[in-house]
């Protein structure tokens, strides 16, 4: 076993490194240094992290074999013509980078959220409330102390597409907050991000109906 995972590291570091690739093609066999397997295949521990530093030190450029980025999409759909797609993307433990395209909308402003329940069974009302495990009050994507899912608002131009980059720290797409299996959803109004005095500023941002839905998938 432990050499199987060996060999299959010691592939992989070969297959991602085009000079050992290319020192392999060399009919010499002397070009190989010998110690090379023999330093992988041994000091290899089954860590991922480690291996990424074992094959950096071995290759004359930084590889980028253990890079991980999770990718989610949602394609959001409502009882209107408002729809859209977001996808999601998060690079090892770093922020979750959300791509948003939304066409149908009413020029101006919209809220928009991750909310907490992935199911659309009753439409968009079946996603419950914003997701917020740290069980605290409505706020701006800036501000600590808001939902995890506030996303805060989109902007739709006067075709009625929003377009939006939105990066954040506290919807990541893996551990025991991942945000896969919940649901994007798009407003009717403008979220006050917790800041309009109306009572349902601190819990829903008073964003008004729910336009267009979509859950959040693994890819
Ligand atoms: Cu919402
Ligand atoms: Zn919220």
């Amino acid at each position: 076993m432990q050499a199987a995972l060996a060999i299959m590291a010691a592939q992989t570091v070969m297959l991602s490194s085009p000079t050992l690739f290319s020192q392999l093609q060399n009919p010499n066999p002397h070009s190989i240094p010998h110690s090379f397997f023999h330093g992988v295949s041994l000091k290899l521990p089954f860590k991922s992290q480690s291996m990424s530093f074992a094959a950096s030190a071995a290759a004359p450029k930084p590889l980028t074999v253990v890079a991980a980025t999770k990718k989610a999409v949602a394609v959001l759909k409502g009882t209107s013509s408002v729809e859209g797609v977001v996808t999601l993307s998060q690079e090892n433990d770093g922020p979750t980078t959300v791509n948003v395209r939304i066409t149908g909308l009413t020029p101006g402003p919209h809220g928009f959220h991750l909310h907490e329940y992935g199911d659309t069974t009753n439409g968009c009302i079946s996603t419950g409330p914003h997701f917020n495990p740290k069980q605290l009050t409505h706020g701006a994507p800036e501000d600590e102390v808001r939902h995890a899912g506030d996303l805060g608002n989109i902007v739709a131009n006067a075709d009625g597409v929003a377009e939006a980059t939105i990066v954040d720290n506290q919807i990541p797409l893996t551990g025991p907050n991942a945000v896969i299996g919940r649901a994007l959803v798009v407003h009717e109004l403008e979220d006050d991000l917790g800041k309009g005095g109306h009572e349902l500023s601190l819990s829903t941002g008073n964003a008004g109906g729910r336009l267009a839905c979509g859950t959040t998938k693994g890819g």
